[in-house]
This record gives structure tokens, sequence and C-alpha cells, in this order.
């Protein structure tokens, strides 16, 4: 029987609404049946502030979660790169916990490290700059005092660039540097870890360690892509496909 439950990366948005069927299927099928289920970032395409809350779009979403977290499973969350923004105004409508951006968990007797994993694409220095500013409660409390309608403008338009801006970054530099996960696992003091972001699901080994990436997801896309993370009670972890299927690993 599952203990804990992770996801990331569903970029849900109204424009995908296979995306939010599959989640609300996982949360109606598995996540219900769990003790814990951890969001680990960019569970949005972007969020603009809790003042956002009323959106119909987002109404449904929290709805989906407040009625998990109300079947008495304990909901987590870590931020990504494009929900950060997320407060406690939300996480008191969907009834989730907020952790910080690095996070160790015991379950099932096993200690791991959860975390986004968007900190550890140290090669991508000016995504490192933007990320500094922008995780600065100053520069949010700036931010978010701005009109919502001003805010998702500008979030538009830095999306806007960096589709038009595609491809100039290498693929590479997009993912995790080794020396920034070794970081990790010596500041925590564990040989375990689950983090997103990189869109390059797998069990990687680093220095013996276990490094498990969650996919993101698209349902639609061929392959489909999607899915979650399981540990169970024995500390056993399993990487599972949108249709619960154990992926090898
Ligand atoms: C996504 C990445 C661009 C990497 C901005 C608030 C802020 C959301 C946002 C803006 C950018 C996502 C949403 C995009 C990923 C990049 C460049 C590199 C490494 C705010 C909330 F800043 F205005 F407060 N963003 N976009 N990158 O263009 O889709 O992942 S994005
Ligand atoms: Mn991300």
């Amino acid at each position: 029987q599952a203990c804990a439950l992770f996801i990331s990366d569903l970029h849900l948005q109204p424009a995908h609404p296979a995306t939010s069927t599959a989640f609300f299927d996982f949360l109606e099928r598995h996540a219900r049946r769990a003790q814990q289920l951890y969001l680990l970032g960019d569970l949005f395409e972007y969020w603009a502030g809790d003042d956002d809350i009323s959106d119909p779009f987002h109404q449904r979403i929290i709805a989906a979660l407040r009625s998990v977290s109300d079947a008495g499973v304990a909901v987590y969350w870590i931020a990504g790169n494009r929900d950060f923004l997320v407060g406690a105004q939300f996480a008191a409508a969907a009834g989730l916990t907020l952790l910080p951006e690095t996070h160790v968990a015991e379950i099932g007797g096993q200690r791991l490290v959860v975390l986004h994993g968007d900190a550890q694409c140290t090669e991508d220095v000016k995504y490192m700059e933007f990320r500094a500013m922008v995780r600065q409660p100053a520069w949010q409390q700036q931010f978010v005092a701005m009109p919502l309608a001003q805010r998702k403008a500008i979030i538009a338009g830095m999306r806007e660039n960096s589709r038009k801006d595609q491809g100039s970054k290498s693929y590479e530099i997009m993912d995790v540097t080794p020396q920034a996960i070794r970081d990790v696992f010596t500041a925590t003091g564990t040989d375990v870890m689950i983090h997103g972001h990189t869109h390059r699901p797998a069990l990687h080994m680093v220095d013996g360690k276990r490094r498990y990436v969650l996919p993101d997801w698209e349902p639609d896309a061929t392959p489909p892509r999607g899915g979650w993370i399981a540990i169970d009670g024995h500390g056993t972890i399993t990487r599972h496909a949108l249709d619960g299927a154990v992926i090898p690993s």
C-alpha cells in the first residue's frame, strides 16, 4: 500500500484540459488513498499571486486538492519556477502545507530529500540570477502589489520572449549539475532524492546515491507523458506511468 506519492510539472492551464483531467483522475484514484501527497513544483503553468484564487479554473484545482486533504491525506507543496508566488491563501484554500525549497522527509523508514530541481541547474547562469531576484520576499511583495492584470501581462511577455528565445539555450544547461546534486546530498545527509523540473524522468545515480526525476505531464502527446513516484510502508520507491503501471528502474 502506497504511503506517499510525488508529482510535479503538470503545468496546469485551461488551454490543456487533458492534463487537468489526468490530474483529477490521479487524485481520485490514487492520491485519495495515500497518506501523503507531495506536489514538487510547477503544478501550474504560472501563478500570478494568491489574489487570482477566485479564477474559475483555479477554483476547480483548489476544490480537487481540498477534497483530497479533507479525506485525511497530508498534502505538501514545494514551489516550482512557475508557481513560486503561491502563498498562504492558496495553501489554506487547498488545505495543504507549504514546504521550503529543500525538505528532508522520512517515509517508511527511508530518509530522502525532496525539491523542485531548478536551483540545481547552476549552468544556466541567467536563470540563476533571475531566480535569486524573484525568490526575494521584498521583490515578491512589490510584484504582487501591482494590479493582477498587469502582473499577468508581465508574465505573458516573459513567456512570449522565452518562446521566441527557444533554441538559443542548449538542452544541457537546462539540466542539473552533478556538483549541485552532491551539495544537496551533503547538506542534508541523505542518499535518496526526488525532484522534477528537468523533464528527464529516470532513476539517475550520483556517487552511488539515488536521484529520482519525475516526469512532466502531457497525456495528449505521443507517447503520453506523466506519472508519479510512490514510496510504500517499507521505504520502497517505485516510478509509475499515468495508467499506474510500474516503470522498471
Ligand atoms: C519557463 C524557464 C521561462 C527554465 C514569472 C511569476 C514573475 C511566473 C513567471 C515567467 C516565465 C514561466 C512563468 C519560462 C521556464 C524560462 C526561462 C528558463 C530554466 C513570474 C510567475 F517573475 F513575473 F514574477 N514565469 N515563464 N526556464 O516563459 O514559461 O526553466 S516561461
Ligand atoms: Mn520547473
